[in-house]
């Protein structure tokens, strides 16, 4: 990477998409700046990141004059300006398998645990999400926690090349399921158990 483009990522003081983001640049070796912003200020969402994101969203990665969003394509664009590209994989089939699987994630389970977030849980109170949406939510979960299982059910990781940022991005979205109180088979637990095992493992924010 060129010693010109400094890494700057903006995060929560809490627990966020961006825990993903920082996973991966401990995975790549990247050195990085992070700040620690809150979403809100008095009533509002915070200006400071309505200038860098006026969607008012994290993670955002700055990268000289680029401001970066969307966690798994600034894990993609990491990767690949590493020197290091080991996050995702490259052979025709392994690619397909990698891709399929992430937008499995991102199409059947990240849009439930989202409406779940926002019509049952912590978030409740700033959307008016009709109440029915969300055990149908938390269903789809729990059924799509079931495919994941058959995933992992002969393999360390989820894709067949071994570790990528799929299970970055499944590590997040297992584990927020939990916190909906989804119980997921012994298969993923011990999944889940490895992949915390791991020495980039980011403790700080991540909880069971
Ligand atoms: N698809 C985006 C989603 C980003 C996102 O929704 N971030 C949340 C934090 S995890 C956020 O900042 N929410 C604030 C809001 O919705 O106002 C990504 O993967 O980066």
């Amino acid at each position: 990477m060129k010693e010109s483009s400094e890494l700057t990522l903006y995060a929560y003081p809490f627990r966020s998409r961006a825990e993903r983001v920082l996973w991966a640049i401990q995975e790549l070796g990247l050195n990085c700046n992070v700040i620690r912003i809150k979403p809100f200020v008095g009533d509002g969402p915070n200006p400071e990141l309505l200038k860098i994101n006026p969607d008012g969203k994290v993670p955002v990665l700055i990268h000289g004059e680029k401001a970066l969003t969307e966690s798994l394509a600034i894990i993609e664009y990491l990767n690949s300006i590493s020197g290091n590209a080991k996050l995702v994989p490259v052979t025709q089939d392994s690619i397909y398998d990698f891709r399929s699987k992430m937008h499995y994630g991102l199409t059947e389970i990240e849009p439930y645990l989202w409406f779940s977030e926002q019509a049952g849980g912590p978030l409740k109170r700033f959307y008016n999400w009709p109440q029915d949406i969300y055990p149908e939510s938390i269903n789809r979960v729990l059924r799509a926690s079931k495919s994941v299982s058959a995933f992992i059910v002969d393999n360390a990781y989820l894709s067949e090349v071994g570790f990528t940022m799929l299970d970055i991005y499944y590590y997040h979205i297992l584990t927020w399921a939990k916190q909906h109180g989804i119980e997921h088979s012994a298969d993923i637990e011990e999944y889940l158990n490895r992949l915390e095992k791991r020495e980039t493992f980011p403790k700080e924010m991540y909880w069971k």
